[in-house]
């Protein structure tokens, strides 16, 4: 090598270190993200999800109990019924809770940061369920009649929707993780079906007749909650439809 072969050669090993090694740190970054997106997957399906599931079956459980329907069934069943409501309520809430606030949660912020945009998303989904379960928290009547019964048969159709959308997000988070190339496609599909189907039993619920004819009378706290509740979930409809993918 000359006088000017040899510092250029030099100069073109040392940038080509530089590109190597950052190309490897980039790799290893890309790497801690998608362990992350894994993780805050599984967080999102076993704690939040599930969480709220709990909290809108609870719910349920306990507007049922109260309604005094039937004669027949006998007080002790109705208690049962009410405390096990009151019980998926209050644990679902924890549970929503331990998800963005808990240990596992600590342990992803050490390995992982609290930047990334799925990590951004997952507190932002936890605290727009809150809010859904606060509603729920609050929904059920002593023994209501007239138009908080007729609320309250709504209620049951609207959780029921909820119930409904978060499945097909479990499902669409479970194709994506592709552990089973052959029927992860039907997944992602169905769940997509499913809270698109879900939003849609939301707004004929709101936004139909029966609504409306119960709206044309006084105003009441039950029908303000319940209006709350409606803007609270579409939501979380709306973050369900664009989790960020696994
Ligand atoms: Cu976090």
């Amino acid at each position: 090598m000359n006088k000017i072969t040899k510092p250029l050669f030099g100069l073109f090993l040392m940038l080509f270190v530089v590109f190597v090694a950052g190309n490897i740190s980039t790799l290893q970054a890309q790497e801690t993200e998608k362990k992350s997106q894994m993780a805050l997957h599984h967080l999102h399906i076993s704690m939040l999800n599930h969480g709220l599931e709990m909290a809108a079956q609870g719910a349920n459980l306990e507007m049922i109990s109260t309604m005094e329907m039937n004669p027949d069934v006998k007080p002790e069943l109705e208690s049962i019924t009410l405390k096990h409501g009151r019980d998926m309520v209050t644990r679902g809430k924890e549970l929503i809770e331990r998800a963005i606030q808990g240990s596992a949660m600590e342990e992803l912020h050490k390995e992982s940061g609290t930047s990334g945009k799925t990590m951004q998303y997952t507190h932002d989904l936890g605290n727009a369920m809150l809010d859904v379960v606060g509603y729920l928290d609050k929904m059920h009547m002593k023994f209501p009649t007239g138009k908080s019964m007729s609320l309250h048969h709504m209620h049951l159709a609207l959780n029921h929707a909820l119930v409904m959308a978060i499945e097909g997000s479990d499902l669409i988070m479970l194709g994506q993780m592709g552990m089973s190339p052959k029927v992860d496609g039907f997944s992602i599909e169905h769940g997509k079906k499913m809270i698109s189907e879900a939003e849609s039993i939301w707004k004929k619920t709101m936004e139909g007749k029966a609504m409306k004819d119960l709206m044309s009378d006084k105003k009441s706290d039950l029908m303000e909650r319940t209006h709350k509740l409606g803007d609270a979930v579409q939501k979380v409809f709306g973050m369900l439809e664009n989790m960020p993918e696994a």
